[in-house]
């Protein structure tokens, strides 16, 4: 167990469809900490830098793309073993197969639009922050 920050952010469908408030609770109920937050646009630089790991990927443009269509949440949540109490929150990558019970089996059907980003590694959180909340 280890004190860490990570980044995570409540995606455009996610606003959209109004599950901020039950996200940001189920956040808080397990025990995290939200140490900062706000709702904003994500710019084409800071989504070209987030998701540069994937670019020429056949699904890269619809990302830029779809990341950058409307307010996002951006947080920096914090705790004992954030990255990976988050991830778990979570849940898998593609909604499909995401748990019940984890953001993204509650709140998602697809891939392509599956409601939160959070950081996989503690050095990805800190590159990340830096990069939607500046150093
Ligand atoms: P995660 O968001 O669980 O960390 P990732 O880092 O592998 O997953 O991918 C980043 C985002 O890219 C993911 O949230 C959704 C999108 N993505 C990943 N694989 C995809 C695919 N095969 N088709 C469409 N979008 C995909
Ligand atoms: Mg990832």
């Amino acid at each position: 167990m280890a004190f860490e920050r990570t980044y995570n952010m409540i995606k455009p469908d996610g606003v959209r469809n109004r599950h901020v408030g039950d996200i940001i609770s189920r956040i808080e109920r397990v025990g995290l900490t939200i140490e900062r937050m706000e709702l904003t646009m994500v710019t084409p630089e800071q989504a070209a830098e987030n998701y540069r790991e994937h670019e020429g990927k056949p699904f890269y443009e619809g990302l830029i793309s779809y990341i950058t269509s409307g307010p996002v949440v951006k947080m920096v949540v914090s705790g004992e073993n954030a990255v990976a109490t988050m991830r778990k929150l979570m849940g898998a990558t593609n909604c499909a197969q995401a748990a019940p019970g984890t953001i993204r089996g509650d709140f998602g059907l697809t891939v392509d639009e599956n409601v939160i980003h959070g950081s996989d590694s503690v050095e990805s959180a800190e590159r990340e922050i830096a990069v939607f909340f500046g150093a």
